[in-house]
């Protein structure tokens, strides 16, 4: 990967920011203890100013939130979230703690202000490889984000996201941040468990949700139990390519239960992938005359559902001994097999479980369900005892379902509606309360962890509201950071100014530095900041380490071509601008500098096949140009050093002024260039 070492502004800033931090922090201390007169410089003079502005006053509480929330002009974020958008189809990029969107990365959607998708050839082909059977699907539904992985944590180099609605998962550079690859399922048509990464990014997981009949095909309803399918899919992942290798990647067959959540094992468990699942009932919803039990009802009739425990390595194996069956090109391993080569294992998770997550040493397993107010914790010691004891019975499909008892290590009462977990540096974990509008901390036994002070709840801190996922820096990772927790919120109902009937999403910075002890209250944790989501539904992020993200500024030469990462030889550069013609080819070659276009007329005729060529040669930090021609719906970004080429058949007459979208100079209005369509006649 050439080019990693450039460089970045990203780099070294943990320090600088907590030095800032605690400059900040100093002077909040400074302006409590002030009594301050003049007002200015004491939390009292804040206040006078707050009221005097129409805002509430602070209590000491608040002032240290913003204190240690605030970030002045320049200084930048120890740790970025990369969020999913939901069915906005993108992936946000979050500053932490400052909670300022710093890029909405366009991924699944066409998104104008990057140029992503509005006739740059380089974004159409990315997107239109997420076509299905031909049809163009340009909205996604992102739940979540995976980094990429080195030896279980996080290298900073590639983010992926599924999209839950059409089965598909995105490949992103984080050199760049732009979208390389979109994927299709050939088998699913629509997931959930995905992406999720093995702890070096060999493989992404990518599992499913509603079963239906393999490769798209239509089976009556009736035959639920015998022709609809769940499924796992696992891509390889070329690192070097920067790409998935669909060739080396393959499926497994599933029982109709619905999969949901995956996370891949690391250290002891690492080989293995664990999915949680639901609707083991098989229902098949009340019916058009509504007569039966509808899915709500029937889908949580169990008291128990089963966690798929998938020994990877050894489906691997399967794969490339090719012990599979095809659809629709794409090898898959039958559940027959999977169960001979003591490949699938269930184990007993609680009514409608929602996720599964790996603790940090790789040793244990938690899953919450959403009708149990407990989350159980699972020894993968004691479940691979389980296996090598047979200690099982099968279920309808002749999988082993492990003895529950064998199995579990602990179940902790956190409260109602328990979703989500993440883990930090210090032995804690963190789960989100759906029901009751909160994130617990609770303590993990054990000798990795905080051994006899264990598996015990210490508080909870309420947050607003109905809380899906959360997220701590790295907090799925070997090595959890802790510090804070992001609550990602569904809903904001009174937190905001409401525009209009739908409502911001409600992402919630919580401080949990103190101990439990310090605040026995909320077990240490504080609510520090509220960050409205005004577009999309996020579902999981993740957060990284700035300091581990080293993205290009400038891309590294001058014709570089961000869909093959690598320079291309045809790219126009300073001195070789052109127009060439051949009968109805018109083909052109442009430069783009601070602050003109070279050419800035082309004349054709009408009916010409034009190919145009762009480069940005403006080699400077932040001097992007844009490129639009208007009716043609073209318009692209160009970041310096970038080249992008559109193709269409100019079958419109008349005269289209081009120009450029970024304000990139004080003669930016004079960055424009005259299209003159000549018609035919
Ligand atoms: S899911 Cu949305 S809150 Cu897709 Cu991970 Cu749990
Ligand atoms: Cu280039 Cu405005």
């Amino acid at each position: 990967m050439s080019g990693r070492s450039t460089t970045s502004f990203w780099r070294n800033r943990s320090l600088l920011a907590v030095v800032a931090l605690f400059a900040v922090f100093a002077l909040v201390l400074q302006a409590c203890s002030n009594s301050g007169g003049d007002g200015s410089g004491s939390s009292e003079g804040i206040n006078e100013r707050r009221e005097a502005a129409g805002l509430q006053p602070l209590t000491d509480d608040q002032l240290m939130s913003a204190g240690l929330t605030y970030l002045p002009s320049g200084e930048h974020d120890p740790y970025v979230m990369f969020a999913s958008g939901g069915h906005a189809g993108q992936v946000f990029v979050v500053g932490v703690p400052s909670m300022r969107l710093l890029k909405t990365i366009a991924v699944f959607t066409p998104e104008p202000w990057q140029g992503w998708g509005f006739g740059n050839i380089g974004t159409e082909e990315v997107l239109d490889s997420g076509n299905i059977d031909g049809r163009e699907v340009r909205w996604a539904d992102t739940h979540h984000p995976a980094l990429s992985e080195t030896a279980g944590d996080y290298d900073g180099e590639f983010v992926f996201i599924n999209d839950k609605a059409n089965a598909r998962i995105a490949v992103i550079d984080l050199r760049d941040f732009e979208t390389k690859q979109i994927v299709k399922n050939p088998i699913a048509i629509n997931d959930h468990g995905g992406t999720f990464v093995t702890p070096d990014t060999e493989w992404i997981i990518e599992g499913g949700q509603y079963a239906t009949p393999h490769g798209w095909e239509y089976a009556p309803i009736e035959d639920y139990e015998t022709d609809y399918k769940g499924m796992i899919t696992v891509w390889k992942f070329d690192r070097e390519a920067g790409r998935v290798d669909e060739s080396q990647s393959f499926a497994m067959e599933l029982p109709p239960y619905w999969q949901d959540l995956c996370d891949a094992g690391k250290l002891v468990s690492e080989g293995w992938i664990f999915c949680n699942s639901f609707n083991t009932e098989l229902a098949t919803g009340s019916g058009e005359d509504g007569s039966g039990e509808n899915f709500e009802a029937g889908a949580s009739a169990r008291d128990n559902d089963y966690m798929h425990a998938i020994n990877l390595d050894k489906a691997v194996e399967l794969a490339a001994a090719g012990t599979t069956f095809d659809v629709n090109g794409f090898p898959v391993i039958g559940l027959q097999t999977l169960i001979d080569e003591g490949v699938l294992y269930f184990i007993p998770e609680p009514k409608s479980p929602h996720g599964v997550d790996i603790a940090p040493h790789g040793d244990y397993m938690v899953i919450s369900g959403k009708l149990d107010p407990h989350t159980t914790i699972y020894s993968f010691e004691k479940m691979i005892a389980a296996i090598e004891a047979e200690n099982w019975v099968p279920d309808q499909y002749g999988v082993p379902v492990l003895d529950f008892d064998a199995v579990m290590e602990a179940q902790v009462e956190l409260g109602l509606g328990p979703l989500h977990t993440q883990f930090d540096d210090k032995g804690y974990a963190y789960t989100s309360l759906f029901l009751d509008s909160a994130v617990a901390r609770w303590s993990l036994g054990g000798e990795n962890y905080r051994g006899d002070d264990g598996w015990k709840l210490e508080g909870s801190v309420p947050v607003h509201y109905n809380i899906g996922h959360l997220v701590a820096p790295e907090g799925d990772t070997v090595s959890p950071d802790g510090g804070y927790v992001v609550a990602l919120n569904k809903w904001s109902i009174d937190r905001f100014l409401p525009p209009g009937p739908l409502l911001p999403q409600n992402f919630q910075l919580i401080d949990t530095v103190p101990e439990p002890s310090e605040k026995p209250e909320t077990g240490g944790m504080t609510v520090m900041y509220d960050m409205p989501i005004g577009m999309g539904e996020p579902h999981y992020a993740q957060i990284i380490k700035a300091d581990k993200l080293n993205p290009w500024t400038v891309y590294p030469e001058i014709g570089f071509d961000p869909a093959t990462m690598s320079v291309d030889p045809n790219a126009p550069v300073s001195g070789n601008e052109r127009i060439e013609r051949n009968g109805n080819e018109v083909e052109i070659w442009m430069t783009a500098i601070r602050s003109h276009y070279t050419p800035d007329r082309v004349q054709i005729n009408q009916g010409d096949h034009v190919t145009w060529h762009v480069t940005n040669i403006d080699t400077s930090f932040d001097a992007t140009h844009g490129f639009s021609i208007p009716a043609y719906d073209i318009n692209l970004s160009l970041e310096p050093g970038e080249t992008a080429t559109v193709e269409f058949v100019a079958d419109m007459d008349g005269v289209f002024p081009y120009y450029c979208t970024e304000f990139c100079s004080a003669l930016h209005l004079e960055m424009a260039g005259y299209f003159l369509v000549k018609p035919t006649e």
